[in-house]
């Protein structure tokens, strides 16, 4: 068993594009710059942007964090929006999700303009994504890809069972995957009502767990000699914990692991890889290396 170090690969990455925008400042460009827009104080959304916000400094990014009341109409949030759109120095930016019952996610993900949507959720890029097409692509799922690459890890031909079917992860996921210039794998999706999920997993070399069920995959489940990718991050109280919670993956690391031929633990395997997929895309936006 051999472990997926997505924190030290994500500080690796961020140190490479800290030193190619110390170029760009040397070339007479400007500073890369993202803003985020979180709306309300959930707990999970507030550790998420200031993840965001430290990435953004340690590769040497500007970075603006917009807060907005819980209580913002949709209309005042479609209003930041199209500020941001509009702002020549802003190059990307984020709309923190999930967003407060009252307000349409899709509405605001189409109010984006899709030249500065960094995290790859406008229908333009999610769709360009999906033809394998120049775009800004989820940072999850890049992260994922970029991980394996960084581990040489053969993907091409392989069997790979993505778990879930969100907008954001498996369903990205599950194009890269299937892509000849990514995966090259035979993807199977499986989700809530697959009734044969289980079959699935075990004939799976690998396997991409983003069904938000902490412990979900267990070692009957799992193949020996399987590649095991846990993107989930359920918060979970634990007095124990000096912020008082601890982050719980989607596979019961302790008993999966000793099966598998890699595994990402959690925290520290996909999350980070998330973190610094953002700021990939940032860059790119910077450089109008997909648009313009
Ligand atoms: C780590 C997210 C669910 C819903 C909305 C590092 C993050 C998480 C874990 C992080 C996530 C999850 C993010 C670790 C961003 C990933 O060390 O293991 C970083 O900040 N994430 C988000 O912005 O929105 C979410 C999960």
């Amino acid at each position: 068993m051999k472990l997926i170090d997505g924190k030290m690969t994500a500080a690796a990455i961020k140190e490479e594009i800290k030193a190619e925008v110390e170029q760009m400042i040397e070339a007479g460009m400007k500073r890369p710059h993202l803003a985020a827009v979180l709306v309300g104080h959930d707990g999970g959304s507030e550790a998420y942007v200031k993840n965001k916000v430290i990435a953004c400094e340690k590769c040497g990014f500007k970075s603006s964090l917009i807060r907005l009341e819980e209580n913002t109409t949709e209309e005042e949030l479609l209003d930041c929006i199209r500020q941001l759109n509009e702002d020549a120095d802003v190059d990307g930016f984020i709309v923190q999700l999930p967003l407060p019952k009252h307000i349409n996610e899709q509405k605001v993900i189409n109010t984006i303009d899709y030249r500065k949507d960094v995290d790859g959720i406008h229908p333009m890029n999610a769709g360009r994504m999906a033809l394998g097409l120049p775009s800004f692509i989820s940072a999850t799922p890049l992260g994922i890809i970029t991980l394996m690459k960084r581990y040489n890890i053969p993907t091409s031909g392989k069997k790979c069972v993505v778990l879930g079917r969100s907008n954001i992860v498996g369903k990205p996921m599950a194009q890269l995957m299937l892509q000849k210039e990514h995966g090259d794998a035979t993807v199977t999706i499986c989700h809530s009502h697959s009734t044969t999920l289980k079959q699935e997993c075990l004939e799976a070399d690998i396997i991409i767990a983003a069904i938000g069920r902490p412990n979900f995959v267990t070692a009957d489940m799992v193949k020996d000699g399987a590649i095991v990718i846990d993107v989930g991050t359920t918060r979970v109280a634990d007095p124990t914990a000096k912020n008082g919670y601890r982050l719980n993956g989607d596979v019961k690391f302790d008993e999966v692991a000793p099966k598998c031929e890699y595994i990402t633990p959690v925290p520290g395997g996909v999350g980070p890889m998330t973190i610094c997929s953002l700021m990939k895309n940032t860059l790119s936006a910077a450089k109008k290396e997909i648009y313009e």
